[in-house]
């Protein structure tokens, strides 16, 4: 009885640590998915507007044309209300983490890309410098991806950026 028992404990320990570690990143991946919606909401009322959206990518360094903040956000607005609450930011944010682009572009299927994208920016973007160097686009990948996932997607970024696309 205890024998099995400790064979059981010993055999849930390895599955264990594996999902605990995704667990961690998982709650590091949304520590800085609340950071960078935080860094947004600059009237703190817990939902994006195009105002906020159009001065943060000015911020950013990104000039937006007219219309071009309310696209970004009516693009991920779920519920239709003109603003991203946080659920809807985390909800669209893990729903492309998750998503595979260069399958999609086969098949045509449609992504918000555009808000995506700059929330990744933000996400790597640690030190709010406006530009992502080297480190920081390492340890965001090894915090979504862990140890051996990260080698493999910056090998990916690295040879579709040779690619030119
Ligand atoms: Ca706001
Ligand atoms: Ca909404």
């Amino acid at each position: 009885m205890q024998r099995r028992g400790q064979a059981f404990v010993a055999q849930l320990s390895v599955e264990e640590l594996e999902e605990r570690g995704r667990d961690t990143r998982r709650e590091k991946e949304r520590e800085f998915l609340v950071r960078v919606f935080k860094r947004i909401d600059t009237k703190r009322d817990g939902a994006l507007d195009a105002k906020e959206v159009d001065a943060y990518l000015r911020k950013l360094g990104y000039v937006p044309r007219a219309g071009e903040a309310e696209q970004m956000i009516w693009e991920v607005d779920d519920d239709g209300d003109g603003v991203i609450n946080f659920d809807e930011f985390e909800a669209t944010h893990s729903r492309l983490v998750a998503f595979d682009f260069a399958s999609s572009k086969a098949r045509g299927a449609y992504e918000p890309r555009a808000f995506f994208n700059m929330v990744e920016f933000s996400i790597f973007d640690n030190d709010e410098g406006g530009t992502i160097d080297a480190s920081e686009a390492i340890a965001v990948f090894h915090r979504r991806y862990g140890q051996a996932g990260a080698m493999q997607k910056l090998d990916a970024l690295v040879k579709s950026g040779t690619a030119g696309t």
